[in-house]
């Protein structure tokens, strides 16, 4: 199937190429029907539980209608089981390949193989997986989350002088964003013992799992914070409400520092509640389908593309917003 379709799009381009150039020579439109160049792309998305994930989500159909690409969306609402489902009726439907976005780390060893056997690549996007065999998967496009815990931590031990009592709200469990995110982030808190992480929870990606869980902790830990890291933008903006519900001052006195840049994170900062935000790029649309394309071709593609990422802060988000594309 792979090889049909390489052959197929190989043509295609041999065709749309001779097409071009003969049109230089006259004025005449070519009569010709177009080769039939669409590709077909599963992909199975996690759900929506974030505006990163809506960011990306976005920036993915975009680019297949950008590209003629026939794209089957399936939306697993959180759930591992109906992204296995989804990509067992992809392979059914006999696509050109699959993008996946995995919700948690382990548990795609079957379904890959599955694929693979039907000759489908999948092209990983935003979350890393844990396979035996390598081969199972043709790339994975991601950030590095381990690089951005330890980008929000180094922040706040030069904001603190390395001394404060934090709060951690964790990402999903199981996933690799919530996994390396903790590791980078305690692995430079390890080094300066006047920080402490009084508290460590997942409020899994979302808005309003960051506020109860945050309010959950004031509660059973007293006011004693000077700081809150969320894995996420979402949680931190959720845990702004609950600090402020306890009459708490986020942004002043407790600082709160999260991951992803999105809109709603600059807006954060720009009314001075949300201190630092380490960007993780959701625009994946254009890397992904750059990849299936190069595959179907026939191409090499690395096993591991890094997107990179930088922090900002409160100070210069009202100039950074402008430029902001999620
Ligand atoms: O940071 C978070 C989301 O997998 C990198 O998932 C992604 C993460 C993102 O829900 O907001």
């Amino acid at each position: 199937m792979m090889r049909t379709t390489g052959t197929l799009l190989g043509i295609a381009l041999a065709a749309a190429f001779l097409g071009c150039s003969s049109e230089k020579t006259t004025t005449e439109k070519p009569e010709v029907a177009k080769p039939k160049t669409k590709i077909t792309v599963g992909f199975s998305q996690i759900g929506a539980e974030s505006s990163w994930r809506t960011a990306e989500t976005k920036s993915i159909i975009e680019e297949a209608k950008k590209r003629g690409i026939d794209l089957k969306f399936s939306d697993a609402q959180q759930k591992q089981e109906n992204q296995i489902r989804a990509l067992r009726s992809f392979i059914a439907q006999g696509v050109d390949a699959i993008i996946l976005a995995p919700k948690v780390k382990s548990g795609w060893d079957v379904v890959l193989r599955e694929a693979k056997e039907a000759g489908i690549p999948v092209v990983l996007v935003d979350r890393g997986i844990e396979v035996p065999d390598p081969s199972l998967y043709a790339t994975l496009i991601a950030s590095d989350f381990v690089e951005e815990g330890r980008m929000a931590a180094e922040w706040l031990v030069k904001k603190t002088g390395g001394k404060c009592k934090v709060v951690q709200l964790e990402g999903t469990p199981g996933s690799d964003p919530a996994n390396d995110r903790k590791k980078g982030f305690e692995e430079v808190i390890a080094k300066h013992p006047g920080i402490e992480i009084i508290a460590s929870q997942t409020g899994d990606f979302r808005r309003s799992e960051g506020k109860r869980v945050m309010a959950n902790i004031i509660n059973a830990k007293g006011k004693d914070i000077q700081a809150v890291y969320a894995h996420n933008d979402d949680m931190a903006l959720g845990a702004i409400q609950a600090l402020e519900a306890a009459g708490m001052n986020p942004g002043k006195d407790v600082l709160v520092v999260s991951i992803d840049g999105v809109r709603d994170a600059f807006l954060a900062m720009i009314e001075g509640k949300l201190n630092a935000t380490v960007e993780c790029n959701p625009l994946l649309g254009p890397a992904a389908f750059d990849a299936v394309e190069k595959i179907l071709r026939g191409e090499k593609v690395p096993k591991r593309i890094v997107v990179k990422d930088r922090i900002f802060t409160q100070e210069t988000a009202a100039e950074d917003i402008k430029t902001r594309k999620y």
